[in-house]
């Protein structure tokens, strides 16, 4: 394998930590030459130091000459900024781009890495739930191939490793549930934010961990399946596996069902899609089989509308995808600061999506106008 040069967008979060621990681990495969992050300046110092890193950036400008300063002994440059942030993505010092920042600050720079023709490893799903309908033509279109870190989509990327996607009749995402499987409607209206946060089987950041208890975050991975994979959202089904054992799996036309298994460790994921199609030793824990069961049932839109919700704004197309994220992130920040309740996420994106005018082919830049509009409406509404 030849060394590949990394920029670590959003270096300081979940994903990206555990994207440097297995940089660290393969010194000689991996070189970390960008990292950014958006506030957690001095973990960003740190990582800047311990991987010598050509350049960092700062997303809050305001954090801009803590960073020099601190950085200021090392020969890293530092920046500040979306515009640096969308830069560096870019950058020829790099080959790989992993997309680890939340929500839909990930777009821009993500379209930047495809515009330099960059490997993309695809942790930050928003890019695809709000624009996959551009992104995937323009990454085939510009040889920037998008390999998925996300653990369903990489789970069915590796069941589809050797097979013709022509013959796949369906794929199953797993879902663990989250906290709130088996609440009742009257149960959900009084939850906490603290029970909301306490998931089952991951440890993510806060903002997913939201995600997952409405299932919001399912919704947004069958838009990301769809694009990635090229199937329609008929032709992908949601199943409740609270085990977290199985991470998707793939039927194919002759009824087999291909599936990916392993503990929940984010590691995996992320060094499979930096080192496609080879496979390393990867350290820890081992699943015991013995000690797991495999179960499975339907989702309940009922009680989980944020599903229904998804499924709508992707049979709807345009700009609806783009509608449903930016409310979705609106309420979920608002839910996080306690100024609504958990039955408040979806009512709030409901009303944008019946709201937000229609519009049927947008441009990239009609996106960032459309996410600007739905945040304003989203917040009028809390
Ligand atoms: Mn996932």
């Amino acid at each position: 394998m030849e060394k590949q040069r990394l920029a670590v967008l959003g270096s300081t979060g979940s994903i990206g930590r555990q994207t440097l621990e297995v940089a660290a681990s393969y010194p000689d495969l991996f070189e970390v030459t960008v990292l950014t992050a958006n506030r957690n300046w001095e973990l960003l110092c740190k990582q800047a130091r311990d991987f010598d890193a050509d350049t960092v950036v700062i997303g809050d400008k305001n954090l801009y000459s803590k960073v020099k300063e601190a950085l200021s002994d090392t020969m890293t440059k530092v920046f500040a900024g979306e515009e640096s942030l969308e830069h560096v993505a870019g950058s020829s010092q790099v080959d790989t781009v992993v997309t680890a920042t939340v929500g839909f600050s990930g777009l821009f720079p993500t379209i930047n890495a495809i515009k330099n023709s960059k490997k993309i490893a695809l942790a930050n799903k928003e890019t695809l739930v709000v624009a996959g309908e551009r992104i995937i033509p323009l990454s085939m279109e510009l040889n920037a191939p998008i390999v998925p870190v996300d653990s369903e989509h990489s789970a069915i990327f590796q069941s589809l490793a050797g097979e013709r996607s022509a013959a796949i009749e369906k794929l199953i995402l797993t879902a663990s549930g989250g906290p709130f499987l088996n609440h009742t409607k009257d149960m959900l209206k009084n939850v906490t934010l603290e029970e909301a946060l306490s998931h089952p089987s991951w440890v993510m950041g806060n903002k997913i961990t939201i995600d997952s208890a409405t299932l919001m975050n399912k919704g947004f991975e069958v838009i990301e399946a769809m694009w990635l994979f090229g199937v329609k959202p008929s032709d992908i089904e949601v199943l409740v596996h609270p085990g977290s054992v199985i991470h998707s799996m793939v039927q194919f036309k002759d009824g087999a069902i291909k599936a990916q298994m392993g503990t929940p460790d984010m590691r995996l994921p992320i060094q499979y899609a930096l080192t496609f199609p080879e496979r390393l030793p990867l350290n820890g824990e081992r699943l015991k089989l013995e000690e797991t069961t495999l179960a499975f049932s339907k989702p309940d839109t009922d009680r989980f509308p944020c599903l229904r919700l998804a499924y709508r704004a992707i049979e709807t197309g345009g700009n609806a995808p783009c509608v449903l994220n930016a409310a979705n992130e609106i309420a979920v920040e608002a839910f996080i600061g306690r100024r609504i309740g958990f039955c408040d996420i979806p009512r709030i994106i409901e009303r944008c999506l019946d709201e937000i005018a229609f519009q049927k082919a947008p441009s990239f830049d009609d996106y960032r106008l459309c996410d600007a509009e739905t945040r304003k409406l989203a917040n009028s509404l809390i």
